[in-house]
């Protein structure tokens, strides 16, 4: 995966939209608290706002598009608060107290905000649309409850419990929000009710049970388990087997997951058979309008997300901030843009006939994703899918489960029908079972050649298309003549960025001979300045590797190349400084007098090592750069644009760049040649991999039979 999308120039056009839809949204809540939910209209909203009524429809669609817009937003801001306070409770009590707080807070109970959710519930039982956002936002309550809960009470009491707290916060805001007049004391009076019900509870459920007593036992909390996601909801299974998924920063294990099995992958083919009937019988615009919904969400939430990203992978904050839920939001906003205009075409054949084409979904697709860009992945791959019309059931890598699990519920929430999006987790057997399934009928990897060798293999048995976006040790070369500022930088980014673990970079620096040594020497003063640390602190720029056996593999490469006698000129030690010896750091290494034939130079790392090889000739280093098996990325940095392209146009590889490396914007295809891969993910090439193409013939005139 690449790891940049060219966000910085739209973020100020994005930002200035966010601005005005979110003044309708507010503007919304006030006509609707002033005159109800039946009086209000586009244009009433439009007077108010002073815009047009076309200004309102562009961003809105419709009455029922501005409604549901108004009632996530408020939905959201609840579960943003609710967020904020849980992360800054430190026990379980002080976490049920934090959702008891943010539902039963002021700001939710007073007249106007109250009348709105009161008029929006009324309207729920009429309008499906509605009816989802209510049921997405009943169900974070009640998960925040069951988690806080379940290191309290046993399991089976935790959820009845959770159940119970659930309705009496729905009654307290409901009686509070009813009363006649109504203060802020009244939220307060509410909440001491609520807290004081909860206790009398959870003393009641602790009777008999050999709960910890003070002192306290330090007793490690449960891992909150996370089932796989099928047909728009949480799917447990008791017996299933599980894996832990841990900080790679500092090995603490984050949650318990469900590994999905043959019943899991049935419960989904059945889900994605019934979801995927209705999503294709929409309209490309629809779906496209859904799936927007999906890239707005992922942007309202991009730092929670980013954080978890953050955890789940070892990546800075500083990178997962702006890179992976932006280009995630980035890739669907696009297709969401394409569906309406995936269209087939009329075919003229002669005066006696005409032929056109209808392109159509394939039905039911699966993703396997790669532990390095978790939520990039995932949406590179559901974004065309989704919208050709197809149903997608996504298995993320065993290493990094939580972001695809996050963007499961989001895509509910957002409206795509049930069935149409479905996690299943698991490691390898949960990908076989996928690639051998014949209701599957394409399947898209990243991960590996020789997972994608044994992924295409099994996909024959039932002919599945495959698309395969694999490994690489691409080559970046620097002429004489490159600015050699951007050159390092290039070389910087397309090595060091996301801790080396980035599939396209350009792990063969070529540098024309002449320059050598100015290009080393400010490579260097730039390397030494890395700030690698804890990737939760927002000045940390290089973070962990995702685990302690890949580190060892990097180790062990390095180790290698000093062996095979490359110059090792800084880095390439294990970093545990600081409080970081419990995660897996690897400080950036580079490596020089570097011949073609040493392993540093020939097989994929996946970590930061740079490879810095020297060259005399154009012809040389071009030939030099293609004896690979790889062929995913190739840069080039000269001024001689001419010679850029010249040269570009001779490197066996699918994804190239003049003069910067690694920037992979969602319009531009991106894959590989050679063992690098199959197929293309992102733009419009990704829309051929996800539907066929339906001839029909049309006769305008009798059949002409010689019978
Ligand atoms: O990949 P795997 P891993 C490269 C990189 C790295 C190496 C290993 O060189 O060191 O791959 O990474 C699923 N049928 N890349 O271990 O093993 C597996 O569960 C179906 C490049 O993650 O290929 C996971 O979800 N699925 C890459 C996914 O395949 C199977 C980014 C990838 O796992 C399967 C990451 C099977 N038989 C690593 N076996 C890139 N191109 O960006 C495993 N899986």
């Amino acid at each position: 995966m690449g790891p940049r999308s060219p966000v910085e120039s739209r973020v100020s056009r994005r930002d200035s939209e966010d601005v005005r839809r979110k003044q309708l949204i507010d503007t919304t809540i006030l006509v609707m608290a002033q005159v109800g939910f039946n009086a209000t209209t586009l244009g009433l909203i439009a007077k108010q706002a002073g815009v047009s009524t076309g200004l309102v429809a562009h961003y809105f669609g419709d009455k029922d598009g501005l409604l549901e817009a108004t009632l996530r937003s408020l939905a959201s801001r609840l579960s943003r608060a609710a967020a904020s306070r849980l992360r800054a409770a430190s026990t379980p009590r002080a976490r049920l107290q934090a959702v008891i707080d943010a539902n039963l807070a002021p700001e939710e109970m007073d007249q106007q905000t109250g009348a709105v959710w009161l008029a929006f519930w009324g309207q729920a039982i009429h309008s499906d649309r509605l009816k989802r956002v209510q049921r997405i936002y009943q169900l974070r309550v009640l998960s925040n409850l069951r988690h806080a809960l379940g290191q309290l009470a046993p399991p089976a009491e935790a959820e009845r419990l959770a159940i119970i707290i659930a309705a009496i916060i729905d009654g307290l805001w409901l009686r509070t929000t009813l009363a006649a007049s109504w203060s802020p004391s009244d939220a307060e009076a509410a909440r001491r009710i609520a807290a004081g019900f909860v206790d009398s509870q959870l003393a009641a459920s602790m009777e008999g049970y050999a709960m910890p007593s003070s002192p306290p036992v330090p007793a490690a909390p449960p891992l909150p388990r996370y089932p796989s996601w099928i047909g728009g909801r949480a799917a447990p299974d008791a017996s299933a087997e599980t894996f832990v998924t841990a900080n790679p920063a500092t090995g603490e294990a984050m949650a318990a997951i469900e590994i999905a099995g043959a019943a899991q992958l049935e419960a989904a083919i059945s889900a994605a058979r019934a979801g995927q009937r209705l999503w294709a019988r929409m309209t490309g615009v629809e779906r496209g309008r859904i799936l927007r919904r999906v890239a707005d969400i992922l942007r309202a939430r991009n730092d929670e997300l980013a954080e978890l990203e953050t955890r789940d992978t070892g990546k800075p904050i500083q990178e997962t901030r702006v890179v992976d839920v932006v280009s995630g939001a980035d890739c669907l906003e696009y297709f969401a843009g394409l569906a309406g205009g995936i269209t087939g075409e009329s075919v003229d054949l002669g005066p006696s006939a005409m032929g056109y084409t209808r392109r159509e979904p394939l039905g039911i697709v699966a993703g396997i994703g790669a532990w390095n860009y978790p939520l990039q992945i995932a949406c590179w791959k559901s974004a065309p899918a989704l919208a050709c019309g197809n149903a997608m059931i996504f298995k993320p890598s065993e290493l990094t489960p939580l972001t695809a699990l996050k963007l499961g519920e989001i895509m509910t929430e957002a409206g795509v029908p049930d069935g149409v999006f479905n996690v299943l987790p698991g490691d390898g057997r949960t990908g076989g079972l996928l690639t051998a399934h014949p209701a599957i009928r394409k399947i898209s990897l990243t991960g590996s050649v020789p997972t994608g060798k044994r992924v295409m293999a099994a996909a024959a048995e039932t002919l599945k298309q495959v698309t395969l976006e694999l490994g690489g040790k691409s080559p970046i070369l620097v002429f004489e003549d490159a600015d050699i500022e951007n050159a390092v930088s290039g070389a910087l980014l397309g090595n060091f960025y996301s801790a080396g673990e980035v599939c396209s970079n350009g792990t063969r620096v070529f540098v024309h001979r002449s320059i050598r040594e100015r290009f080393l020497t400010r490579l260097l003063e730039r390397t030494r300045k890395i700030v690698l640390g804890d990737p939760l602190d927002p000045a940390t720029q290089m973070g962990a590797l995702i685990s302690e056996a890949h580190m060892e593999k990097v180790l062990g490469h390095i180790a290698r190349g000093v062996a095979e006698g490359a110059k090792l000129l800084c880095g390439g030690e294990r970093v545990t400084r600081g409080g970081l010896d419990r995660g897996y750091f690897v400080s950036p290494a580079i490596f020089d007098g570097c011949t073609d034939d040493q392993s540093i130079v020939r097989e994929e790392i996946f970590g930061p090592v740079m490879a810095v090889l020297s060259f005399d000739t154009e012809e040389e280093v071009i030939a030099r750069a293609n004896a690979t098996e790889f062929g995913l990325s190739a840069g080039v940095f000269t001024k001689d644009l001419a010679r850029g392209h010249r040269v570009i146009a001779q490197l066996e590889a699918g994804t190239c760049w003049i003069n910067t490396y690694n920037i992979t914007p969602i319009e531009l295809p991106f894959g590989g040649y050679k063992l690098s891969g199959l197929g293309r993910e992102n733009s419009r090439a990704a829309l051929d991999h996800y539907s066929q193409i339906k001839s029909v013939y049309v006769a305008l005139t009798d059949v002409e039979a010689p019978y």
